[in-house]
């Protein structure tokens, strides 16, 4: 029996408007896992448990875990492997919370615990991750290293989500060979302030780094909520920063930032494919069962292929106030007709485009009021920095983005107010160009 601190909801219920009684069904506990904790202690802060899974038996919907800082290094799976091409997972999150009270696995606050897997030998596919549950909150968690042991399959994953109403917020995911988060199925999930870099998946049997992409969202059926990821950011990865092929529900990806994706991570050696944001398709085939997907006020510099990729996308998707900056090109819109034939797919509003080699694919897209668009000459000295260091900057403490003068307009730049108005937050009276809307104007 573990007896942690309780909150008695109760008590606080009589002090509060009806309006927000509704969804405590419990007292909340709150329990405690350090890397020097035992699953036979009590969870409590001063006797916390060893293990997410001991944490997770425990927990009840509007229950908090938290973290202490320190590795906890997993070695094995939750089961055997069936066969080289079976698939296992280190952590299993198949309890959900419910609307309203999420389970949070959450870091103690201002610690860092770091969940790492490279020490992993099961000899065939490997979640880090395994998130079936839905409604839970997973905080503040660096997640590290989850190994291809063989050269059987495609890639493995560092964190795998086939739930729902997930929040996975400030994750750093890193160094797996294979996907560092890839949504497969689950829907309304947010990825927010999150963090993949570094994946490679050398040994993958489609190709060294085919599949190491940053983010993912795939195979989500028709009609499901929208899964979101905002603030954001991908590097080096080896296939793509943000990938979603094969998805029937929309994605919005906003505030995020893509670069040096499609190389062996801290290289300029070739990898996978290497666009910034690969904004849908099938295959290359047309599938009438495409949605719309959103990418804005968002950021892709020296991707080794497309900042900006329809990839086959059979329906126009929306691209509003995005910087593309030497990729190659930035906007690649490559669609697909119902005729199985190549055409620009795509609607484009205030982004700009510069440096690397700009334009692909536009015939058929409708786009106005981009830098290509406008003819204003575009230099660096539009631009408080055109840096591409420091990208990877500290957020700040409530997980953001970093503030970097870098791809930000200048006061005096030719870019402010030569947007148009597509119904998205700005200053002054229309839409600047590019990622970062300049104050005061
Ligand atoms: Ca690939
Ligand atoms: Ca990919
Ligand atoms: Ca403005």
């Amino acid at each position: 029996m573990i007896l942690a601190t309780t909150v008695r909801r109760a008590l606080l219920i009589s002090l509060l408007p009806m309006a927000f009684v509704v969804p405590v069904s419990h007292a909340a506990t709150t329990y405690y896992v350090a890397p020097n904790g035992n699953d036979g202690a009590a969870g409590t802060q001063t006797a916390p448990c060893a293990t997410i899974a001991r944490a997770q038996r425990a927990a009840k919907p509007g229950d908090t875990v938290y973290f202490r800082c320190g590795t906890y290094a997993y070695t094995r799976a939750t089961s055997s492997c069936a066969s080289q091409t079976a698939t296992v997972d280190a952590i299993t999150l198949n309890k959900s919370g419910s609307a309203g009270n999420s389970i949070r696995y959450w870091a103690h606050p201002g610690e860092k615990p770091v969940f790492t897997f490279s020490g992993m030998g099961d000899d065939c596919r490997i979640k880090g991750f395994d998130v079936t549950g839905s409604h839970l909150h997973l905080r503040g968690l660096e997640v590290v290293g989850v190994p291809q042991n063989n050269n059987r399959n495609h890639e493995s994953w560092g964190l795998w989500i086939s739930g729902s109403n997930n929040v996975f917020e400030q994750i750093d995911t890193h160094h797996h060979m294979g996907a560092g988060l890839f949504i497969s199925g689950g829907s309304g999930n947010l990825v927010l302030n999150s963090d993949s870099h570094d994946n490679y998946d050398l040994r993958s049997s489609n190709g060294a780094g085919e599949s190491g992409d940053g983010f993912g969202s795939h195979y989500t059926p028709a009609g499901r909520p929208a899964n979101v990821f905002r603030g954001c950011r991908a590097w080096w990865n080896a296939d793509d920063g943000f990938d979603l092929i094969s998805t029937y529900s929309p994605v919005l990806i906003e505030n995020s930032w893509a670069w040096r994706n499609g190389y062996v991570p801290g290289t300029t050696t070739s990898a996978g494919n290497g666009a910034g944001f690969k904004m849908g398709g099938f295959g290359r085939e047309y599938d009438a069962g495409a949605v719309k997907h959103t990418v804005r006020f968002s950021v892709a510099f020296n991707n080794k292929a497309a900042g900006f990729y329809s990839n086959h996308h059979p329906v126009a998707n929306d691209y509003f106030n995005n910087t593309s900056y030497g990729n190659r090109p930035d906007f690649d819109m490559r669609g697909i007709n119902s005729s199985g034939a190549s055409v620009g797919r795509g609607n484009l509003r205030n982004n700009i485009a510069y440096t690397g080699t700009l334009l692909a694919n536009m015939n058929g897209t409708t786009a106005s009021h981009n830098s290509w668009n406008l003819g204003i000459p575009l230099s660096d000295a539009q631009f408080r920095s055109v840096s591409t260091s420091g990208w990877d900057a500290p957020r700040q403490a409530d997980g953001s983005l970093p503030v970097l003068p870098h791809l930000r307009l200048t006061a005096t730049s030719t870019l402010i107010d030569k947007g148009t108005d597509v119904g998205l937050p700005h200053s002054g009276s229309v839409p600047d160009l590019g990622a970062f809307e300049s104050d005061g104007r």
